[in-house]
């Protein structure tokens, strides 16, 4: 799925002008994505209630509205092929169960907006959730076990804002070869949006933790997509100590509005610098437990690498595999676009970068394959658990065609490889991001 392309682009019929595309403000451009459905009536068609104002809109019923993945505009509505409701922009990767990928140009501001944050559906997410009656479940090996209401997690602990990195475990998937099964994310199921809630460090003291839990055990509301109602598509966990980081919330807002449906309305957990999928959504209940949880999602080799390096296709025994905890170091280059033709040879390149839990030391661009790097300025993190944004002025000497490379380096040292780490899932992918320029 590609975007609508701008009059200017069409004009130039193939790579379209690197200065022509950010002449304007990309969110405001995008908006002509949907420029024929009335902002008010798009809102309703997450619900089934708005089957009836889509079939008025489409000028016929809809026989299989059924079948129609909860989250979908149909395509006849929406400029662009599958369009998702409140989401602009963003490639289709699978519609049952939802996943869609933002490109990463579009990942360009420091806070990712809502409508750029990627999806990563493990089952169907419930509809018409009601923010009053949600209740979230604090049980197994707490002292006392509690049933929140959102006003009560409101009102009884310290709500707190910052900006947090969800990335999902298999982004860059696509990259692997042998290819590995599953979503083949490339470089977006990553987002930076601002979350406000409370800690889950709070919540869990208030409970009191025992002192023979070993593991936290997350569960929502969403439905298996066998429509089984005893299976969770997803229940993953943290160890205890992981948990107790102030930098983990249940959160009730994105970006200071309500969380967008497809990203866990009304409630959900954010835990910044490990897989996304510890962020549970659509949250309901938090389980303490004396076991490593062993819900769906968390045993065999979901979002787990073999314990030692393994040669492309290599088979690894079910047994070297161990828990995915954080992410690796790794950078986004957000301008230019990959694929873009310019006159100017002196461009200011500019991205985020991002490590687990631990701070970026250094960003390098490279505009000549890693012979020579230079070092980009880069930003302090808004707050810890928040990506880094930098910046570079490269100069590309003369016509022709350029590849910018980005290179992070973290507080520990660690940084990112030119050649893939590879494993059988196809997780932790943190391979250098390459943009193509051409010189005209
Ligand atoms: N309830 C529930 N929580 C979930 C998931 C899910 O399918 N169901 N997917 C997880 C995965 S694998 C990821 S990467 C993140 C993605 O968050 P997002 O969809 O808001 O970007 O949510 C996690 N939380
Ligand atoms: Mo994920």
């Amino acid at each position: 799925m590609t975007e609508k392309p701008s009059k200017k682009q069409t004009k130039n019929s193939g790579i379209p002008k690197l200065f022509d595309l950010y002449s304007s403000d990309p969110a405001a451009a995008d908006l002509k994505i949907f420029g024929r459905i009335p902002d008010q009536n798009r809102r309703g068609f997450l619900k089934g209630a708005g089957l009836a104002t889509m079939g008025a809109m489409l000028g016929a019923s809809i026989p299989f509205s059924k079948n129609m993945p909860s989250g979908l505009i149909p395509v006849a509505l929406a400029e662009t092929g599958g369009v998702i409701e409140g989401k602009d922009g963003l490639t289709l990767l699978n519609d049952r169960p939802l996943n869609a990928e933002t490109p990463p140009h579009l990942l360009d501001d420091a806070i990712t907006p809502v409508n750029r944050h990627f999806i990563r559906n493990n089952g169907i997410p419930p509809e018409d959730v009601d923010p009053e009656t949600w209740t979230l479940t604090i049980d197994g090996l707490v002292d006392k076990p509690m049933k929140l209401t959102i006003a009560d997690l409101k009102s009884k602990f310290e709500v707190v804002t910052k900006a947090l990195v969800i990335e999902c475990g298999g982004n860059g998937r696509a990259y692997f070869n042998p290819p590995a099964k599953g979503n083949q994310w490339t470089l977006g199921a990553v987002a930076c949006s601002q979350w406000t809630g409370v800690r889950l460090k709070d919540v869990l003291e208030a409970a009191g933790v025992q002192s023979s839990v070993v593991y936290t055990a997350h569960e929502g509301a969403d439905a298996h997509l066998s429509g089984d109602p005893e299976k969770l598509p997803i229940s993953r966990g943290v160890p205890i100590a992981k948990a107790m980081d102030p930098n983990i919330l249940i959160a009730f807002e994105q970006n200071g509005e309500p969380i967008h449906p497809m990203n866990g309305a009304p409630l959900r957990l954010v835990v910044p610098g490990w897989p996304g999928s510890c962020s549970q959504k659509w949250l309901t209940r938090i389980w303490l437990r004396d076991q490593v949880h062993d819900g769906p999602k968390m045993t065999g080799t979901a979002y787990r690498v073999p314990n030692h390096p393994v040669a492309p296709g290599e088979k690894v025994d079910k047994k070297d595999f161990e828990i995915i905890e954080r992410m690796p170091v790794k950078s986004l280059i957000t301008f230019p676009q990959s694929g873009v033709e310019t006159a100017n040879r002196n461009i200011t390149v500019r991205g985020h970068a991002w490590s687990g839990d631990r701070d970026i030391s250094s960003v390098k661009i490279s505009v000549d394959f890693g012979t020579t790097w230079q070092e980009a300025n880069l930003e302090k993190a808004t707050n810890t658990g928040a990506w880094q944004s930098w910046s570079a002025a490269v100069t590309l000497p003369e016509k022709g065609y350029y590849e910018i490379w980005a290179k992070a380096t973290d507080s520990e040292g660690e940084s990112q490889p030119h050649a893939i780490d590879w494993n059988p899932k196809g997780y932790l992918n943190n391979t250098m991001h390459r943009v193509a320029v051409r010189v005209s």
